[in-house]
């Protein structure tokens, strides 16, 4: 394929034909239209497979429910190119390095299970059998259970991740490292200590119910475009949306509806957010400070009226502990600090408290703009201190909902995916199975990758994903890998960590969740969970490519009985019938009971949500206020040294996480490339530079590390002064594995320090 690098502002709504047109042309792109356009009739319809792309839930009003980017990734998992033994033959892994992101992915599924073979630079085809035996073999070998790591990617089924922890345990190891410590970490440990769950607590349909929709750090017009129907819808109803980003997302301003027969009739668009605010990289906590602080003020000056106050103080009262240090130390922070650190003025920030305040129900949105800082947990919990003056909490069209990534990551850690060794289900998988768990908590994602670097792991097993272009340091995280004796990649197409291989590595080729599962009782369907906790069956409907691939959960299975054996567990007979798995479910984690019976429901059903029913499992049994001063400065550890830029790395349109589709970014205005840098105009003049120079990046860091990206073209763009963006995954050799957020260890992806120089040379092609 040949792209024509060009830059042309977009002005279309989001959605609407721009987006229908890309969808067919992608679709009719394939060699396989029919089978494709089959499979988008029946994603997320009753007895269809769950949607792989992102975790937004399913409505179950509309007929056709599917978004441009769900339609890119059925059929980018759907391919009929192989990449077969016959492929690897031809290409050495040194040759495969000096190839894109792009180029890899595209070459098709793989279909053989394939081995690393040093001498010659080659994978070479190696039977299931023989694979399973090389593994056991290296964990065997092993002088203890913690020297294995073994990574999820969001996508794996509630089954095989059940079953993968589970193995991780009997095992006697709690590594379990995941995309979600690069995700939504800071939004589940931010969740738990202030409301007792570390999960969203709306349901989809208090969408219909909200006065107002506060929207923080989210680009729903590509990572979420189902979300736009309800975010159209609710504005339709007059909802006022409240958008914060750094950049102007189109998505976010107006959106036509490709589903919506008279909306594409007529040219007309939907307004979505009735407020746009534009706030510093990482500066919504002192954003959210100043809503709170002028609502403070209104909120005394009624009293001072003798009028009934603003806040909600029978909730708070009921509800909660800690309002009164939270209040202090909102009086304490200053507006000069609030503007100066969120870089939005008083005014603004006063227009959306009072937006706030004339809202019955609000609900308030977040995804990566928020957590992937420092201070992401205070983020996180000041959002919910705001929710929580005003009692959004145990009503429709209220609450807290962070927009998950992963069509299943939030399944994966309900099915203990959880690095941190959640007591309850230890308790209850110890007494089901009769073992004892290692109750010490394990490494996540950067802790992982620091013990490999210090040599002390010998396996690491991913359960899909791509851990070497995903985690940060790209330098670091390749040495880290290429420290271990064996590498094993559970993986539907081949990509850079296939790449980076330990002293022995693997590939195992497996299903996707579109293909139809046949095993020894019959067809099998499997589980997910999404964003609103609403569990559902998804059964997939195309024909597997080769008979060598196998099931995610089948080839769980082939690793835990080739290392454990068959008991106290016969894993094999799991694997020829997944309903004997979700017995074990049922049997060990809460809300669970009956969950085969329950499958069968249209729709799935609710998981619950405790503090949605304001039930607080905190150690005071109530919501917690949490009372966290501002960060002083929102890169501490350069000593007080403002760095000239702070750059995030983001998703561009055509992507789906390293999964790169194609090289444009319609909304963003960019076709043909990826190497470009957003940057203010005025920042542009000021650095003497014009748009399309090319530019290094170089990351401002204090460990005497050079971490630099070369041949990046600028691009002005609506941006506030001082803040940059680039794509991911090609940023990721500027992202410190040092530099991640409290308490949660997530890498700060979207507040890197930077300089920014001109140079002349090409983009430097990314090689491991
Ligand atoms: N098509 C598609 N869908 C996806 C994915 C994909 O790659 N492609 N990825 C999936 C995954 S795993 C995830 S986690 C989600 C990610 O969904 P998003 O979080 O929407 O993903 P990003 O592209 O990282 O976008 C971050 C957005 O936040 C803004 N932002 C960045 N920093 C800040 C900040 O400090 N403050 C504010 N207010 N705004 C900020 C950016 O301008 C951008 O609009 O999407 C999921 N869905
Ligand atoms: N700089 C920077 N880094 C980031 C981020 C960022 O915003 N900026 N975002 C972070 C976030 S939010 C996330 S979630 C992570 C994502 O990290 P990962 O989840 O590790 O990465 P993905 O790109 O989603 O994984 C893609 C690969 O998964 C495999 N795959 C696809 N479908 C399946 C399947 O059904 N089964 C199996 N077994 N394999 C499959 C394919 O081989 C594909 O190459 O990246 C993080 N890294
Ligand atoms: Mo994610």
């Amino acid at each position: 394929m040949k792209f024509k690098p060009a830059i042309k502002p977009y002005t279309g709504p989001a959605g609407g034909w721009g987006s229908l047109e890309a969808t067919t042309r992608f679709v009719l792109d394939s060699k396989q239209t029919l089978k494709n356009l089959r499979n988008l009739m029946r994603v997320n319809k009753a007895r269809g497979f769950d949607c792989p792309g992102c975790a937004w839930g399913d409505d179950n009003h509309s007929t056709f429910s599917f978004c441009e980017n769900g339609a890119k990734a059925v059929s980018w998992e759907a391919t009929r190119n192989a990449v077969e033994p016959e492929f690897f033959a031809a290409h050495s892994v040194g040759t495969l390095q000096q190839q894109s992101d792009y180029f890899l992915e595209y070459q098709g599924r793989l279909t053989h299970p394939m081995r690393y073979n040093a001498e010659t630079d080659h994978y070479e085809p190696i039977d299931w059998p023989d694979a399973l035996a090389l593994i056991a073999k290296h964990i065997k070998a092993m002088d203890n259970p913690n020297q294995i790591e073994l990574y999820t990617s969001g996508r794996a089924s509630n089954e095989a991740s059940y079953l993968y922890q589970l193995f991780g345990r009997m095992l006697g190891t709690s590594n379990f490292p995941d995309c979600s410590n690069m995700c939504h970490e800071a939004s589940g440990v931010g969740l738990k200590q202030s409301i007792g769950v570390g999960k969203g607590t709306i349901r989809m349909d208090d969408f219909e119910k909200a006065d107002a929709i506060f929207v923080f750090g989210q680009n729903p017009g590509t990572n979420h475009p189902r979300m736009l129907h309800s975010l159209k819808n609710a504005a339709k109803r007059g909802a006022r949306i409240v958008s914060f980003n750094t950049l102007r997302e189109r998505g976010l301003e107006r959106f036509a509806d490709p589903q919506d027969p008279l909306q594409m009739l007529t040219p007309k668009s939907s307004p979505i957010s009735s407020s746009y605010f534009q706030p510093n990289l990482g500066g919504d906590m002192a954003a959210v400070r100043g809503i709170v602080k002028a609502l403070q003020e209104s909120h005394r000056q009624r009293l001072a009226a003798g009028e009934a106050g603003l806040f909600d103080l029978a909730f708070i009262e009921r509800h909660s502990v800690g309002v009164e240090a939270y209040l202090a130390r909102v009086d304490a922070t200053s507006w000069a600090q609030i503007t100066e650190q969120s870089g939005l003025s008083e005014a603004q920030l006063r227009q959306a408290a009072a937006i706030y305040q004339g809202a019955e129900r609000v609900i308030c949105t977040w995804a990566m703009g928020v957590t992937q800082h420092k201070h992401s947990v205070a983020t996180v919990r000041e959002i919910t201190n705001l929710q929580l003056l005003f009692g959004q909490l145990g009503k429709p069209g209220a609450g807290l909902c962070p927009v998950r990534g992963h069509s299943n990551v939030q399944g994966n850690r309900t099915m203990g995916i959880d690095e941190k060794s959640p007591k309850a289900l230890l308790d209850s998988l110890e007494r089901h199975f009769g073992f004892t768990a290692n109750r010490a908590h394990g490494h996540n994602t950067v802790e992982a990758l620091e013990a490999m670097l210090r040599g002390e792991v010998k396996v690491l097993i991913a359960l899909g994903g791509n851990l070497a272009a995903a985690a940060p340091d790209t330098e670091r995280t390749a040495r880290a890998l290429r420290c271990c004796d064996l590498t094993v990649h559970i993986s539907t197409k081949l990509n850079r960590s296939h790449l980076v291989t330990g002293k022995d590595a693997l590939i195992l080729p497996t299903l996707g969740r579109t293909e139809q599962d046949l095993q020894a009782s019959g067809p099998q369907y499997i589980t997910v969970e999404d964003s609103f906790s609403m569990v559902h069956a998804s059964e997939g409907v195309g024909r597997p490519l080769a008979d060598t691939q196998r099931s995610e959960t089948a080839i769980v299975c082939g690793i835990a009985d080739a290392v454990l054996g068959n008991q106290p567990l016969d894993w094999l007979a799991l694997a020829d019938d997944y309903s004997l798995i979700r017995d074990h479910i049922a049997a060990t984690v809460a809300g669970f009971a009956d969950f085969n019976r329950r499958c069968d429901q249209p729709g799935g059903f609710y998981l619950g949500n405790a503090a949605a029913e304001l039930r607080f499992a905190t150690p005071s049994g109530k919501a917690e206020f949490s009372a966290a001063e501002l960060p002083v400065s929102l890169f501490p550890q350069l000593n007080g040294q403002k760095a000239p830029f702070t750059l995030q790395t983001l998703r561009s349109h055509d992507q789906y996480n390293t999964t790169i589709y194609g090289l444009d970014d319609r909304y963003r205005g960019v076709y043909g490339q990826r190497e470009v840098l957003f940057i203010h105009p005025e920042d542009l003049a000021a650095l003497g530079m014009r748009d399309g120079e090319r530019v290094e990046i170089e990351t401002l860091w204090n460990d005497g590390v050079v971490r630099k990206v070369s041949g990046f073209k600028l691009v002005s763009y609506d941006i506030p002064r001082g803040n940059l963006a680039a794509y991911y995954p090609e940023t990721n050799p500027l992202v410190p594995l040092a530099s991640f957020g409290d308490g949660t260890g997530t890498p700060t992806s979207k507040s890197i320090p930077v300089a920014v120089r001109r140079c002349a040379a090409p983009p430097s092609l990314r090689i491991a």
